[in-house]
């Protein structure tokens, strides 16, 4: 929590004293004016060169570029690295028409790849990161071995799934000895299987891996309360959830909703449209807070309704990419409105804040991908709208002012400081996404089909390359 000097620090604005109370006004940020879009595109491409070829100089191999030290960390396990970086980028290097960067990198999965790892990783974020990248990565290359190598992690992931009493997966599993661990598990993590699983088990003809992730999605759905909102963390072993505050779409349960129509989308699956219509009305009925037509989600204790707070992640832009593709799209522009108003005030989203007076609670911001991916779903599902691409350019240009450094991108850790103080890291998923999302918004790529196409969470491009 940050103290309230802080806290008006951050706003950068002018204060008015009246009897005793001070009243702040964020200072207003003039809207950047936006050049053509063929410049942004080219300079998208342009700045996603720079940073990797810091991560080729630097980290090469290695999970993650921190571009301020110039080292890497390992995402998933120390002395394991899996290449999350470029196993990540594999189609925004495909979009982009990096084509020399792109050979090289499937290169290096095909000789240094390892996935007989003996040692825990995490089931969700292997299946979005590691799973969805080497799939985009076959569907950008049509590489028989990054789909040989996508199969055979989701082999060893399967262990996950098919040993709960339930069908949730637990949280952990050893990719060697397929030993699972952490049966408390987040919602999030439980389902969101069904975009990297369905595909695999559409390429390979094998429908064991949509299976597995349906029967997990529906465990989660079975369970919930009779307001039709669900905790945020369950045991996968009991079934029995472990708390009871709903957090509507925001971390650690968001993509668990986002995966249920994109389950339908991708496959027409009727029971999945049904479970996200009746979740979405839960939502709307006892979490959703319109304040002058912004669009919030207030948390509420999940079996009475109650509320508990106001706290909003900026994780939670995604939702509104996900309200227009199901066709909510006065919802999706009050979501997009609520975060771009938190942006002008602060120039950067900080990680979390509270919605009720605007107040910061987690003054970092990790380059969080989720406001430029509603603004490229909004853009395609509206057809081409403009506005979009004004609201990512006005992201696009902050970025470039407070999170660029001589190797690139990075995080920050306090955005109320000032300067603003710089973290160390290039997160992977920047690479998948917030310049896959920059880049499409604006270059009209003949590689990606602006009419039927499918990004997953983490970005990767799972239908609608060509
Ligand atoms: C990414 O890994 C994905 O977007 C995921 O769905 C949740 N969050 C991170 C980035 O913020």
């Amino acid at each position: 929590m940050i103290t309230r000097r802080r806290f008006l620090a951050g706003l950068g604005g002018a204060a008015l004293t009246l009897g005793g109370a001070a009243l702040w006004f964020a200072r207003s940020r003039p809207a950047p004016v936006m050049p053509p879009a063929d410049q942004i595109a080219a300079d998208v491409r342009s700045e996603l060169l720079r940073a990797w070829r810091a991560y080729e100089r630097l980290a090469w191999g290695h999970d993650e570029l921190k571009p301020l030290s110039g080292g890497h960390q390992e995402f998933f396990n120390r002395g394991h690295p899996v290449g999350l970086t470029i196993a990540e980028a594999l189609d925004t290097l495909y979009v982009m028409g990096l084509d020399a960067e792109l050979d090289a990198s499937v290169r290096w999965i095909e000789t240094q790849l390892e996935l007989d790892i003996d040692a825990p990783v995490q089931v969700f974020e292997t299946v979005i990161r590691m799973l969805g990248g080497l799939l985009a990565g076959h569907l950008a290359t049509q590489n028989r071995t990054l789909l040989a190598k996508a199969r055979e992690l989701a082999d060893r992931l399967l262990p996950a799934f098919t040993t709960s009493p339930t069908g949730m997966p637990y949280r952990f599993v050893n990719l060697h000895s397929g030993a699972v661990s952490t049966p408390a598990n987040y919602v999030a993590e439980v389902g969101t299987n069904l975009a990297e699983f369905g595909i695999l088990s559409r390429l390979v003809g094998d429908d064991r891996y949509l299976k597995v992730a349906k029967q997990a999605a529906r465990a989660v759905y079975d369970r919930r309360s009779t307001l039709d909102l669900l905790g945020t963390t369950i045991d996968v072993e009991t079934g029995g959830w472990l708390d009871a505050g709903s957090v509507g779409p925001q971390p650690p349960v968001d993509s668990y909703y986002e995966y249920l129509y994109d389950g339908y989308r991708l496959f027409g699956d009727a029971d999945l449209l049904a479970w996200f219509t009746t979740l979405t009305a839960g939502l709307q009925r006892r979490q959703w807070d319109e304040v002058a037509g912004r669009g919030w989600y207030r948390q509420v204790q999940f079996q009475s309704g109650t509320q508990l707070n106001t706290y909003e992640s900026s994780l939670a832009a995604f939702w509104a990419g996900s309200l227009g593709e199901a066709g909510m799209r006065k919802e999706a522009d009050q979501v997009l409105e609520a975060f771009r108003s938190v942006l002008d005030r602060y120039g950067l989203l900080p990680e979390q804040f509270d919605y009720s007076d605007m107040s910061i609670r987690d003054p970092g911001h990790q380059l969080r991908p989720e406001y430029a991916d509603s603004c490229l779903a909004l853009f395609i599902t509206s057809g081409g709208s403009d506005l979009y691409r004004r609201r990512a350019y006005q992201l696009y240009q902050a970025m470039k002012s407070y999170c660029r450094v001589p190797n690139g991108y990075t995080i920050i850790d306090d955005i109320t400081a000032r300067p603003m103080s710089l973290g160390d890291l290039t997160p992977a998923y920047w690479f998948a996404e917030n310049m896959k999302y920059f880049y499409l918004l604006f270059a009209e790529s003949p590689r990606f089909d602006y009419k039927h196409n499918y990004l997953s969470t983490e970005g990767k491009i799972l239908v609608g390359l060509r």
